[in-house]
């Protein structure tokens, strides 16, 4: 008398569930690709070139120079200005393209950044170089330029 085998009923289960399993990796690859297209599309596409950091301060000014700091950039930059404020004291920042002078509120036809206080989480402010103008202006915060929020910018043609 034979017995018959037990192998193929014991095959069929295995097999569904490796089915299962690949099916579920699939599942998982598909959402992971998913969600990462999904971030992606989501995220701002400016890319900066060159970044600077700026701390400002209602007494001690920007970087802690009163009125001095100067730095220049190339007109073909895409410039993020990373900034916080060391006082806690809300300030802006404004490069004054129009008049090459500071003012509050700024003149028309200035680049003006948000308000911003924190003195932990940075604000960027990003800058594309179509928005930039060849020349030297003065930069300021319309709140402090009186107390020595005051530098200069050089924007260079490169
Ligand atoms: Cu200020």
């Amino acid at each position: 008398m034979t017995t018959p085998s037990t192998a193929p009923a014991e095959m069929k289960p295995a097999k569904s569930n490796r089915m299962t399993l690949y099916i579920a990796v699939a599942v998982i690859v598909i959402i992971i690709v998913g969600a990462a297209v999904y971030v992606f599309s989501q995220t701002p596409t400016f890319t900066p070139t060159r970044t600077i950091y700026l701390n400002g301060s209602s007494t001690k000014g920007w970087n802690n120079t009163l009125n001095t700091l100067s730095f220049s950039v190339n007109k073909s930059d895409n410039v993020r200005v990373v900034l916080l404020s060391t006082d806690g004291s809300l300030h802006d920042f404004v490069i004054a393209f129009s008049n090459n002078a500071p003012s509050s509120p700024p003149s028309a036809g200035d680049l003006v950044s948000k308000d911003f206080s924190s003195t932990s989480v940075p604000y960027n402010f990003d800058i594309p170089s179509s928005q930039l103008q060849l020349g030297t202006f003065k930069f300021y915060c319309q709140y402090h330029f009186n107390t020595g929020m005051v530098g200069s910018i050089t924007i260079k043609n490169a």
